[in-house]
């Protein structure tokens, strides 16, 4: 008897060493090595919940809207899987539908993680790194949502492979604060087609891979406060590299937020990153969260409080 549909689960992702640089739109295979976490709140309601089910023709909706977008493509990494997919439903053919809820910045990672979960699962010959390379069609930091915790994607700019270096549970005695303002984002493609034109560029690819090694160290030895430390430093980096070839991502109130917790940190611990979307995410330990989430004035923007989230799973099957 073959199965009607399959529901998985997913979580978006924050940067911890930010990649800019695709080898090309098709394969989106990062130019050099990243790293970063997924995320969700407390009670895993941040999340992208998507359902492949069988059908006469293919239809892809993001959202409730049906999506005729090539680019980033979900149409392709389903024709690639289409024996299985087809022996797993006994339909000529499948469609797509995913809801993203409450995600802040990521949703293409936990998008493509949430159908390589599904590949995963209907046939277990599939190894879960060609299921990466093949979902990176979708997003180029798509391995960071299928495996969780915190990773880090090893990148030459021709093939990519993302290691597990701490699961969630490390991240137990800290939280996130993502401080989210009304500024429209850039899209991550304008991000990866302008940074590669700075001539700081190679030297950053350069950097961002010994950022990483560093981190996997520091998560050798659980040491969180190093690993954000470092990563506030790679934000630094990647934004003043960003703001020279004139993409703006840290906008004035945001600016402000920042000065303002760098301030904070005379009181306590805490660090920032800020990646691609129009978000401030500050990593306090969990003894201070009350202190950072009641600060008086947030410049505009709304807090949600996050966790460190686990790999993209199976919900449900019928
Ligand atoms: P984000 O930081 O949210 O990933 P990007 O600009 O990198 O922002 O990516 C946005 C694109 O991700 C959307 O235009 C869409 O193509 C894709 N995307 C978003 N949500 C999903 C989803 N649930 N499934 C597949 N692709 C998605
Ligand atoms: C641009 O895949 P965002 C970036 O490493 C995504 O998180 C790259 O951020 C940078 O668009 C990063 O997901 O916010």
């Amino acid at each position: 008897m073959s199965n009607s549909s399959i529901t998985s689960v997913a979580y978006p992702t924050i940067g911890v060493v930010l990649l800019g640089g695709i080898a090309n739109e098709k394969t989106r295979t990062p130019l050099h090595t990243s790293a970063g976490i997924a995320y969700t709140d407390s009670c895993g309601s941040i999340r992208t919940e998507s359902t492949i089910y069988g059908d006469s023709e293919m239809h892809i909706y993001f959202n409730g809207t049906e999506s005729k977008d090539e680019n980033r493509s979900v149409k392709s990494v389903l024709e690639r899987y289409r024996n299985e997919l087809q022996s797993f439903f006994g339909k000529k053919d499948v469609s797509y539908s995913s809801l993203n809820y409450g995600i802040l910045s990521g949703s293409s990672d936990a998008g493509a993680a949430s159908i390589g979960a599904i590949l995963s699962f209907i046939d277990k010959k599939n190894d879960i790194h060609d299921i990466e390379n093949d979902i990176r069609m979708i997003s180029e930091s798509a391995g960071r949502s299928l495996h969780g915790g915190l990773t880090i994607t090893w990148s030459d700019g021709y093939s990519a492979y993302t290691e597990r270096v701490l699961g969630p549970e490390h991240f137990n005695n800290y939280a996130i604060v993502g401080f989210s303002f009304d500024y429209p984002r850039n899209p991550s493609d304008t991000i990866h087609q302008n940074i590669i034109k700075s001539k700081r560029y190679k030297q950053r690819t350069i950097d961002a891979d010994e950022h990483a090694h560093e981190i996997k160290e520091m998560a050798r030895t659980d040491d969180i406060e190093g690993i954000f430390e470092k990563a506030e430093e790679d934000t630094e980096e990647y934004h003043s590299i960003l703001r020279e070839v004139g993409v703006l991502v840290i906008r004035e109130n945001m600016q402000k937020l920042i000065e303002f917790i760098k301030i904070l940190r005379k009181e306590f611990w805490n660090s920032y990153i800020v990646t691609g979307g129009s978000n401030v995410y500050v990593i306090v330990r969990r003894d201070d969260l009350e202190r950072l989430i009641h600060i008086k004035n947030t410049f505009g923007s709304k807090p949600k409080i996050l966790n460190v989230a686990g790999p993209a799973w199976i919900k449900k099957v019928e």
